[in-house]
């Protein structure tokens, strides 16, 4: 199950569902805002998006959802244009959401980052998700000079595959310039953990709401989340070694488990 033992040097953080909960109150609002700007009479709601977020990247999605609920608009002969622009205005909402201050990063995330810092191991981001959605939440939570804190930030379409696909991965790694057994993922769902165990990547799942059923098999350690020193995460399969919340140590040991 593991790729090598090797030191500790990089932690690669996925940002929807691990550094904050972003989809239910954040993306899936910021569409149906987009959709009702645009006179579309769609509606996602709670558990349709939940079904939809099998699929990942804003614009898949939808295309995705056209397909298999409203397939009249799958006639025009510029969709792609099209999907582009109404993804374009859900960015816009989604950041505007963002910068209003209504997503709190997760617990345990801020401290971790703080502590990775502290121990000059290297943070970067691997994400699915449009760069301006990841630039406004980490601006709105950890404050605009966190942005230099993060050694490689890659995101949206700079890679042909989205995840499952490992693409994003190996991006980030290519510029970290380390190779995966140096270095850590933390993902929340399994088209991530797919992502990154397909890159190569030992691999830290805290669940989210729409993710706690899915199959996280591969993984080093399941929690509930990375756990706060005053409110301990829950070890939902693996060993944490006793400790409550995640911190450089606990990872350093992860590390070593081969
Ligand atoms: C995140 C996604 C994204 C977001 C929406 O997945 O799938 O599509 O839901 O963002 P992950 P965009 O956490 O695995 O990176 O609309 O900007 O694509
Ligand atoms: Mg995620």
């Amino acid at each position: 199950m593991g790729n090598g033992k090797g030191p500790l040097r990089a932690v690669l953080f996925d940002v929807d569902g691990t550094l904050a909960d972003t989809e239910r109150d954040g993306h899936r609002v910021a569409f149906n805002a987009a959709f009702a700007e645009l006179g579309l009479d769609w509606n996602w709601d709670v558990d349709l998006y939940g079904e939809l977020l099998k699929i990942t990247g804003g614009k898949e999605r939808i295309q995705h959802y056209m397909k298999n609920y409203a397939p009249a608009g799958m006639d025009r002969h510029d969709l792609d244009t099209w999907i582009a622009s109404l993804h374009k205005v859900k960015t816009k909402h989604y950041v505007n959401l963002l910068e209003g201050g209504e997503i709190p990063l997760r617990p345990g995330v801020a401290r971790l980052i703080q502590d990775l810092r502290e121990a000059n191991i290297k943070i970067a981001i691997a994400t699915t998700t449009t760069e301006e959605n990841v630039t406004a939440l980490l601006k709105s939570t950890l404050g605009e000079a966190s942005l230099g804190w993060f050694d490689v930030i890659g995101a949206g379409d700079i890679v042909p595959g989205k995840k499952p696909e490992p693409d994003i991965y190996h991006w980030v790694l290519e510029r970290l310039g380390l190779p995966a057994q140096y270095c850590i993922a933390v993902e929340d769902s399994e088209n991530g953990l797919k992502a990154s165990l397909a890159a190569g990547l030992d691999t830290l799942v805290t669940v989210s709401d729409y993710t706690r059923l899915q199959n996280f098999n591969g993984a080093r350690l399941v929690l509930s989340d990375l756990g706060e020193p005053a409110q301990p995460f829950a070890v939902l399969e693996g060993s944490a070694f006793d400790n409550g919340w995640v911190d450089t140590e606990l990872l350093l040991k992860l590390k070593a488990l081969d």
